[in-house]
Parts: C-alpha cells; structure tokens; sequence
C-alpha cells in the first residue's frame, strides 16, 4: 500500500509539509480543474501562470525520481474537481493513506475535511508552514485584544525571527520607517524595466489551452512574460533587489501613467504559489540593507510587507472565517458598475487601473487600495462584488490574503476589526500621488458640478451617509468636524451630485 499526496496549484514548494517522508510507491497527485479555474472569474494569465507553474512543478518531480499523477484541463476523464480526482486516483492505485497540506482557502477547508468520512483511507491534513507565523500562534497572539493591530504583530515576528535587529533593538532604532516612504511621483521618474521571462514550450501549450478553454474570462492573455518556475522567480527576486529596491520605499504609493510596475517587486504571485519562500526573500532583502546596496526605509517598508501584513491577513483570515465573508458593516448594496470590467470610464485613474489589471493582471497596493478600492468605499459598493473582482483579477490573489484586504482595509466592512479608520479620500490624494488627473476629463480642483471629480463629492457623501456608524471614530474628528461647519446648501449639493452620478453609473 502506498500514500497519495495532493498538491495544489498554490502549494509549489519542495519542501512543502505533504512532501516530506515521500517513500519509493507513493503517487503525488496535480491536476488542472474547471472547479478552481471558475469558481471566481480568474484572469486569463493567473490561470496560464498557475498550470504552466504546476506543468513545471510536476516534471521537477519527475526528475527526482518520483511518481506524479498529472490530470491536465483537456484530459476527457478529468472530473473538475478534487474530491472527483482523488477518488479516481484511489481508484487506479492501491492507496491506503492520502495527505495533503491544508489549502489556503477556506472553501477547500471544508471539502477537505469532509474526505475523512468520504475517502476509505486515512486523510491526513498538514500544516501549511511555509508562513512564518502559524495560525495557531497568531491566534494565542489575537487572543482577549479588542483590536488587532498589525505593527506589534510585525514588531513581535521581527524579534522571533532576529530580521532587522541589532541585538534587541530595531535597525536604525525604529520599527517603521514609512514616514520617509509614500513620496508623490517626480517629474521624470523612470523606473528600470522588471525582469521579464519569454514564455517556453510549456507555458506556449498552457497559453494556448487558456485561450481555447477560458475565452470568456478576464483579462488579455498576449505579453504573458511571468516566470513560471523557482529558478525564473529567483532571478526576478534578484533583479529587483539590485536595481528598485533602492527606491522602494520612496514611491511606493506613487502611481504614475504607463508605468504598471513602478519601484515594485512584482513577486506576490510566486510568493502566494509557493515558487518564492518569504524567509528567503526577506534574507535577500536585509543583505542588500547590510551590503550598503539599499537603504534602510526601503528594506524596512518591503519586510514590513512580507513578514508584517501578509503574515497578519493570513491569520485574520483564518480567526475570521467564515462570517468574514458575510461582514457588511456599512451596509453597501451598490452593484459592481461594469467599467471594473471593461475600463470604459472618463474617470482616469480608474481607466489607467482596470486597463493596467486587464493588461497584466496586476496593480500596486495603492492602485488597488486608493483608487479601486477607494471608489468602491465611496460608492457603496457591495462588499460580495468587490471582493469576488478582486479575488478573480490579479494572479496573486487567493481568498486567504484578497479578503481581508478588501473586506478590512479596503471596504471598513468588518466596521473596523482590521483598520482603524476607512481609507477613503477624495480627488486631492490621487492628484497628489498620481500623474492621472492631468488626461482626465474632470478637473480634480473642482468640488461640485458637471466637471467636478467625482471622488470630490463622493467622499463628502460617504461620511454623510455613514456618519451614525462613523462620527465617534477618533481618526475620523478632522473630516466630521469640517461636515459638521458645512452649509445646508454645500452638504445639498453634494448629495445631489452624488445622487445624479450614482444613479447614471447605475444606468450605464
Ligand atoms: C487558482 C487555481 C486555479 C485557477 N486552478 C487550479 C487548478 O486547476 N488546480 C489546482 O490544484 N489549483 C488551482 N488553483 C489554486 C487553488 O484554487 C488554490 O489552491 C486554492 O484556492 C487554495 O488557496
Ligand atoms: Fe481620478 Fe478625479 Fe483625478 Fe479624474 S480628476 S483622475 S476622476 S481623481
């Protein structure tokens, strides 16, 4: 009798829990499914990267020596899904235990769990400890706090781990060094092209299934240049860190026309599929910081993202779920308005996003959070929608990491659990940090009227709808205490701007 290992598209990693004590018979098992290609409507170059990845994954395993059942999308007896796959495979093999190392979304959670009174054999359900907290430990740490906060988390992993430290104290003397970062786009700036990876014979057969199999799904398929393996995902870690680091942390948050991938690294998806190990990575990061090749606000700001938030939204998640994914805290019904798909708006910069999205299926956290995701706080848009865009459009997103993004920092639809105020801004902010307000055809000065930018008004409408659930925030007194000096005559105006273009997004 031999052990089944399943592996998941997002679990691409050798040293992953389900492969360790792999003994001579034992079969691994990967396979393609129309289940987890359509369960969100995932952009067409998430679906390429992710079977060209797994395709890749499974014939380094081959070569090791070991057995792998590969069920590909087009194979006829290929039944969609998981449970259907490993019951065949426990049909064709002589198996007596199955493992797999715990899926990173709480749908499959369920079903997973389900398999041990389903399957005959024993299932056996590891630990994803490619994280460097685990959920246990996250929550002994959320344990009895009101709030959770994701500093002290990140300040308590930086001592765990002995990342950035100088004996017990922090590098440099401080924690976080954002008060350096977040500078607004200068004039000129040209980031160094990214890494790119010319696509093999592997991943063409992959382009072509996506484009014959997913013609509906989001998203352009053409310039796919992800790297698809751990060598090519190195390589694009690399060259980051010798030529954007340096600027990382200085603009950040700046968006700029045309430039997709500005100072960022562009590594979540191989981060988030298991091609990348974030221990890895946050090491080549304060080497460079060590070396003198990158400054200290730079390295600090990336680590803080790696070992801080995405660390702290995993265990979120998994504390949360699953009534996190029913949170409406705001009560926002609005329907998703369709330029989220097509980019056919006159608001710039969310033309200059979704184009960006559709284009690469990427955007920067300040894309993302400040001008999609701004626009959908402001709008009211409903929660279910929001989250169900974001998990299907960008390659890095799996719901463990996309949902409490959205639903927290995002949308303030957990009324505060994740965030301590809602990040809602008006024009000023994306004119401030963006280049996109110059080619748009509203004009960003103006409050009110025709021309006026919507984000204008829509952010004055915003706290005056949810002002009940809003005001006693103690990060929210400066906005209030202005409303509250507003004329009857401005606060009706903005209401019935916003009223007249809500209600013609709606029809449109
Ligand atoms: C996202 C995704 C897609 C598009 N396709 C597959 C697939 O065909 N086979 C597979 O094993 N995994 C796929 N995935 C990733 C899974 O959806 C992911 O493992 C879960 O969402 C848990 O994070
Ligand atoms: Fe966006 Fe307003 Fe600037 Fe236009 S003017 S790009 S809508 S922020």
């Amino acid at each position: 009798m031999a052990t089944l290992r399943l592996i998941l598209g997002d679990q691409l990693s050798p040293n992953l829990s389900s492969l360790r004590d792999l003994a001579a018979g034992d079969r691994i098992l990967m396979a393609e499914l129309a289940a987890e290609a359509g369960y969100a409507n995932h952009h067409k170059k998430k679906i390429a990267f992710l079977f060209s990845a797994m395709r890749h994954f499974a014939d380094d395993l081959r070569k090791a020596g070991h057995q792998v059942d590969y069920i590909r999308f087009d194979d006829p007896h290929n039944t969609g899904d998981f449970t259907g796959e490993v019951e065949r495979a426990l049909n064709r093999h002589a198996i007596d235990r199955l493992v797999v190392t715990a899926p990173g979304e709480y749908r499959l959670h369920l079903i997973f769990e389900d398999w041990k009174d389903r399957f005959p054999c024993a299932v056996d359900i590891r630990e994803d400890d490619r994280f460097l907290s685990s959920i246990d430990a996250f929550k002994a740490w959320a344990d009895g706090r009101k709030t959770l906060r994701m500093e002290f988390f990140y300040r308590e992993l930086r001592r765990q781990h002995h990342i950035l430290m100088d004996g017990d104290e922090p590098v440099g003397g401080q924690w976080n060094y954002d008060s350096e970062n977040r500078q607004p786009p200068k004039e000129g700036l040209s980031p160094p092209p990214r890494h790119i990876t010319p696509p093999d014979a592997i991943t063409q057969d992959v382009l072509d299934l996506v484009e014959r199999h997913f013609p509906d799904h989001f998203g352009r398929l053409d310039g796919f240049d992800f790297a698809t393996t751990r060598s090519d995902a190195e390589q694009v870690l690399e060259r980051f860190i010798d030529e954007r680091l340096p600027l990382f942390g200085t603009y950040q948050d700046a968006m700029v026309e045309g430039e997709p991938w500005m100072y960022h690294a562009h590594i979540g998806l191989y981060l988030n599929a298991g091609l990348l190990d974030p221990m890895a990575v946050i090491q080549s990061a304060e080497l460079a910081y060590r070396q003198g090749a990158a400054p200290l606000n730079a390295v600090e700001g990336f680590i803080r993202q790696i070992l801080g938030w995405r660390e702290y939204v995993r265990g979120i998640y998994w504390l949360k779920m699953p009534d996190y994914a029913e949170e409406n805290a705001l009560d926002a019904q609005r329907p998703l308005p369709d330029f989220y798909w097509t980019a056919e708006t006159d608001m710039n910069c969310l033309k200059q996003v979704v184009s960006e999205t559709r284009d690469h299926a990427y955007a920067h956290h300040i894309q993302r959070l400040m001008v999609l995701g701004n626009f959908a706080l402001l709008a009211g848009l409903d929660p279910r929608e929001v989250n169900a865009w974001f998990l299907g459009v960008y390659a890095d997103a799996y719901e463990w990491v996309e949902l409490p993004n959205v639903t927290g920092m995002t949308l303030f639809a957990d009324g505060g659990y994740l965030a301590s105020k809602p990040y809602a801004a008006s024009g000023a902010y994306i004119n401030r940090m963006s280049t996109y307000c110059k080619n748009c055809r509203y004009k960003v000065a103006q409050k009110n009227g025709e021309d006026a930018c919507p984000f204008n008004y829509l952010y004055w409408d915003f706290l005056i709808r949810n002002q009940e659930k809003l005001r006693s925030n103690p990060r929210m007194g400066m906005p209030y205490r202005t409303l509250a000096k507003m004329d009857a005559e401005k606060i009706n105006r903005i209401t019935s701007d916003s009223a007249a273009f809500l209600k013609k997004m709606e029809q449109s």
